[in-house]
């Protein structure tokens, strides 16, 4: 148990934009916080929106307006329109029915009409207070902890599309986020919820997601952790969700078929870096993880159990969606500790401390990615050694294999594989070759898939003899 109340990472203190660097070390100064305590300090202290690192980009709702956003469900009652940027709650935490919450609706108020009565709730906000050009920014004090707001016992939809909406904690918490204790969340997207478009800054605690629930589009700035699904199966985290700086932003706990895509870790499709990030994701089930981005110090702490699979497929680690360089100490696909994972196709995996690197427990399936750059290529727990390339021309490559399976062949500068050439049985005679133009100038790699999904490291280089 460490400083966050779980097996918190090491962290290191990584370099920082110019501007956000400013403003920590300050505050490091201030309270005297050696570098554990760095986080905890610098969320804890009175910022104001204006000093977020990203309070100068482009407004978020102009980058929400290119995604494709999920519909709120359907609702027995008029949505609730917040039109005040104050927290303020009349009525109190039994708070049921608008007409109650005096001449304005705040924020919390609809949160706790909505955690009141039954059916599912919509929360939008009006464009006077919250147009997209000028966010309003909604800030929460602490009153409403330790016990988060209330429990949801139905769907809620929260609807910030087209609208400039910043929610803002004055005090973190930080706090586990699990049944049966659901006042440890901030809030719940009970089964069937939607939301989009918000950007949450310094989120105290997870918001808890479950089953069928949906979330795009928005800014999750915090240490924490950020969200937590739990529940039955169909969660879907994305397009277009930033998790900013967090420990463990999305943690998996229980039933398959989450989808996690198109969303952005410790990047902001603004352009805008963030310091890398540890558990990024943390899965204790299987997930489908596709499309996204993470400029993450450690991308998983991935231990989906027997039975479930993870598969990992079109994400770029190290670089954007571009294709540029992302600074730091990145990981790539990493920290696969147990159970079964598809790594592939169509990962791009640059620069970063290792391309695909998995514990002895993990069972680890590599197909058609582009690692190149890498510190480590690919390491496994395959029990048998990757094949060998003992012919090399412009038009074929052949090879052995130490035990039969699929050989996939890659062009490379280096000794990994940014570009899949081709794929070939190798079969009993352990022996394998294939057709295919190989490009001058550079080297041939090859991995080994076995029949039982591991996969091999690349092999030796070897390069086409002009
Ligand atoms: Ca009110």
């Amino acid at each position: 148990m460490g400083l966050f109340g779980v097996d918190a990472p090491t962290r290191r203190f990584a370099p920082l934009p110019a501007r956000y660097r400013v403003f920590s070390i300050a505050l490091m100064s201030l309270l005297g916080c050696g570098r554990s305590g760095f986080y905890i300090s610098v969320v804890n202290d009175r910022l104001t929106d204006s000093d977020s690192p990203t309070s100068s980009l482009p407004p978020w709702g102009e980058y929400v307006a290119t995604l494709s956003l999920p519909p709120c469900p359907a609702s027995p009652f008029p949505s609730l329109v917040v039109d005040t940027l104050t927290d303020e709650l009349d009525g109190g935490e039994g708070l049921s029915e608008p007409s109650l919450a005096g001449p304005s609706l705040s924020f919390v108020e609809a949160i706790f009409i909505a955690a009141n009565r039954v059916g599912v709730d919509v929360i939008e906000f009006t464009p006077d207070v919250f147009p997209v050009s000028t966010p309003g920014v909604i800030q929460v004090r602490t009153r409403s902890f330790p016990n988060g707001f209330a429990y949801e016992p139905s769907a809620l939809c929260i609807n910030a599309r087209d609208r400039g909406v910043v929610i803002e904690w004055l005090e973190g918490l930080d706090s586990f986020c699990a049944e049966p204790a659901p006042g440890e969340c901030v809030w719940h997207l009970q089964a069937g919820s939607v939301q989009v478009g918000l950007e949450l800054r310094r989120l105290p605690m997870p918001i808890w997601v479950a089953n069928g629930s949906k979330m795009a589009g928005c800014v999750l700035d915090s240490p924490y952790r950020q969200l937590e699904v739990q529940g039955t199966p169909q969660v879907e985290i994305g397009p277009g969700n930033v998790f900013a700086q967090s420990v463990w932003a999305v943690s998996v706990q229980t039933q398959s078929d989450v989808w996690i895509h198109d969303n952005f870790f410790s990047y902001d499709p603004r352009g805008f870096v963030y310091s890398p990030t540890s558990n990024t994701i943390a899965l204790f089930a299987g997930a489908l993880i596709e499309g996204n981005v993470f400029a993450s110090e450690q991308a998983f702490q991935g231990r989906p159990p027997s039975g479930e699979i993870a598969v990992v497929r079109h994400n770029s680690f190290g670089v954007d969606t571009a294709g540029r360089q992302l600074a730091g100490s990145l990981s790539g696909i990493e920290s696969l500790v147990s159970g079964k994972w598809i790594v592939g196709p169509g990962n791009v995996v640059r620069g970063t401390r290792c391309g695909v690197c998995s514990s002895s427990s993990a069972v680890t399936q590599v197909t058609r990615n582009s690692i190149t750059g890498t510190e480590v290529g690919i390491v496994t727990a395959a029990p048998f050694a990757p094949p060998a390339i003992t012919a090399v021309s412009a038009t074929s490559v052949a090879g052995t294999c130490a035990t039969p399976g699929m050989v996939e062949v890659f062009s490379d500068a280096g000794d990994q594989g940014e570009t899949f050439l081709t794929d070939t049985v190798c079969g009993s005679s352990l022996t394998w070759a294939a057709a295919t133009p190989v490009p001058v100038g550079r080297n041939v790699t090859a991995t080994l898939t076995d029949d039982n999904g591991h996969t091999s490291a690349f092999s030796a280089p070897v390069a086409l003899a002009n």
